[in-house]
């Protein structure tokens, strides 16, 4: 008896999905506006053109993205992103996780100074639970996210003198990005920090309204940071950032299931490839874009792990602070996984 019944209804579901489906597939925009900070001089905006190159080729053209680099859809505050892909001013974003943690403050993980010792750790938690607790967290604050990309881990620069104490900070200005974070890190360190955009921090590192800066070496060349004034580079690797690729719920919520997949899978395979791109030239094997900074006439100061030492001790109260923001359970489990590295 019941057989039927079910039967009939499955029946009905089908007839009554093949419209729907149709009405959602008619809701599909011309173009959907995909965020980012840094374009395509940077390893950021090209994941950004492969996100969408893939999206097109996987989708047949039936989806079409459209690169807006220098978070222009936002007027360029780093800061506001999250809120605009919530609302939906923003379709897709690549975001970094410092720009989104003012928004969602678990993500002030990776900017916790010198929990991430290397690309390892940072793998054990972009790549393992810690991953895809942050997942949920986003997906609780109605952004759908996709994949992993990264920024880089963060190197110090400045136009006065060669830092290998944190004695040689001392009362220097520097640039900070947008979590209060990096106000706390830099202020223990002895230095002076001043939020902005990454916008602002260049003609204010030309006209010397501050002495320094902090970004991943990728960053500092494809900005040609060196003709700002910055003549000394410091490789401390306090913070690495992680890009995030996401897309609005509606947005994703209009398109089919298929379509959703496709948009996923793109999203995996330019995290990938930006990954390894963001990491070109930094690793232990290969260290050529250090010597590239150096012959622009830069001094690059690569720390021991003594010298390291002499900064984490001085920022473990920042550590101490801002775990409690992140929440205690989820930085103990990075620990744990990092410690566990492979
Ligand atoms: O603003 C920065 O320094 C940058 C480009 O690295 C970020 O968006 C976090």
């Amino acid at each position: 008896m019941y057989r039927p019944l079910f039967a009939l209804a499955a029946a009905a579901a089908f007839v009554l999905s093949a419209p729907a489906q149709a009405q959602a597939q008619q809701k599909y925009q011309p173009e959907y506006r995909l965020s980012t900070v840094l374009g395509t001089a940077f390893p950021w905006g090209k994941g950004g053109e492969r996100w969408a190159q893939l999206v097109k080729e996987k989708t047949e053209g039936r989806i079409n993205i459209k690169m807006y680099p220098g978070t222009s859809l936002v007027a360029g505050d780093q800061t506001r992103e999250f809120t605009a892909i919530r609302q939906g001013v923003i379709d897709l974003a690549i975001g970094s996780s410092i720009n989104w943690s003012p928004q969602v403050k678990e993500l002030n993980l990776f900017s916790l100074p010198f929990l991430m010792p290397d690309y390892r750790a940072l793998d054990a938690l972009t790549q393992g639970e810690v991953g895809k607790e942050l997942f949920k967290v986003i997906e609780k604050n109605g952004v759908v996210p996709l994949a992993w990309g990264e920024n880089g881990y963060r190197e110090v620069s400045n136009s006065k003198r060669e830092i290998r104490t944190p004695a040689d900070m001392k009362g220097m200005k520097f640039r900070v990005v947008g979590s209060p974070l990096f106000n706390d890190t830099f202020t223990a360190l002895g230095a002076n920090p001043t939020q902005m955009s990454f916008a602002d921090a260049q003609p204010a590192l030309a006209s010397g309204a501050v002495d320094g800066q902090e970004n991943p070496v990728s960053v500092f060349l494809g900005a040609k940071i060196h003709s700002l004034g910055q003549k000394y580079l410091t490789v401390w690797g306090y913070t690495a950032d992680p890009l995030i690729f996401v897309v609005n719920r509606k947005v994703w919520e209009s398109w089919s299931k298929a379509d959703q997949e496709a948009v996923r899978a793109a999203a995996i395979q330019a995290g990938k490839e930006e990954i390894a791109l963001a990491r070109k030239g930094l690793t232990e094997t290969d260290s050529s874009l250090y010597k590239e900074v150096e012959g622009l006439g830069v001094k690059v100061t690569r720390l021991t792990p003594a010298e390291v030492g002499e900064f984490k001790k001085l920022t473990r109260p920042v550590y101490d602070k801002w775990a409690k923001t992140v929440g205690t359970g989820l930085v103990k489990k990075a620990e744990a996984d990092i410690a566990a590295r492979k």
